[in-house]
């Protein structure tokens, strides 16, 4: 059977991704498929969201290089902050560069990404040696990539083509690739985990590129198993109300797609 009318848990044991298995159950615990994306500005604001909306999201997604003042010292509240409310971190960095740059900046420059996040995100242009290269940077540390598969701004380059691509790479890396960033149902096979971005509660656009679509048709339609949700949360008069409002759409989404 396909990837969508499974449950999260029945799909547990088809990964043997010890970050997929992780994040079913954390789905399945705090009956969350959210991922908030924390595009702020300074540590506080990022330190002061994932405390409040920890309870209601399985993933903290980040840009630290758009952050001021990140220092280790962020990474490491956040990484209590990640066990306090059980979720976990995942840097959209988009590798997309030849293996030994990619492995380079992976674990050292200013950010050290491999230390703290337990997820990274990657394109898969370069073809395999992204992966690979990744993978020979996180050592025997659990981690893990998302492949770009699709993305959701206007004229996206992905043809149909390069998403296949990005499918038979994932196949062929299961150690590392624990699913895709993706617009549609991108695959069916059960042990890739898909995060949708572009989501908003109104179908709308942001004036530079950005398409939304709402919580529901981004698991019904599009085939999500996890929304991610950046502006519509973080600039919300009240985040923590917003987010509970994405986290249940999302969820009761989610039950009803595998409820067939
Ligand atoms: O195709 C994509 C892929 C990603 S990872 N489109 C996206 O918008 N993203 C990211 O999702 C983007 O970098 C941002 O962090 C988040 C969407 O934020 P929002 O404020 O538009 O919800």
């Amino acid at each position: 059977t396909d990837r969508k009318d499974q449950t999260f848990e029945s799909r547990i044991s088809t990964t043997n991704h010890p970050l997929s298995r992780r994040l079913f159950k954390i789905m399945l615990r705090k009956k969350t498929n959210l991922c908030v994306a924390a595009d702020v500005a300074t540590s506080q604001q990022l330190l002061s969201l994932a405390d409040q909306l920890g309870p209601h999201i399985c993933l903290l997604k980040t840009h630290v290089d758009l952050m001021s003042d990140f220092t280790l010292d962020t990474t490491q509240e956040l990484k209590e902050l990640a066990e306090k409310h059980n979720f976990l971190l995942f840097e959209d960095r988009k590798f997309g560069d030849i293996g030994n740059t990619v492995a380079k900046q992976y674990s050292g420059g200013a950010h050290k990404v491999v230390e703290w996040a337990h997820l990274v995100t990657a394109h898969a242009l370069p073809g395999p040696g992204v992966i690979e290269g990744l993978a020979s940077a996180a050592q025997d540390q659990e981690r893990g990539c998302v492949l770009v598969s699709q993305m959701s701004s206007v004229g996206a380059l992905t043809s149909n083509e390069y998403v296949n691509g990005c499918s038979r790479l994932a196949e062929n890396h299961t150690y590392f690739v624990v699913g895709f960033v993706s617009q549609s149902s991108v695959s069916g096979d059960s042990r890739f985990i898909l995060f949708t971005p572009g989501v908003q509660l109104e179908k709308s656009v942001d004036g530079l590129g950005q398409q939304y679509v709402t919580p529901r048709a981004a698991v019904l339609e599009r085939g999500a198993d996890i929304i991610i949700v950046g502006r519509g949360i973080t600039q919300a008069s009240d985040p923590v109300a917003t987010a509970i409002t994405y986290k249940h759409q999302a969820f009761s989404a989610y039950e009803e797609r595998v409820a067939g």
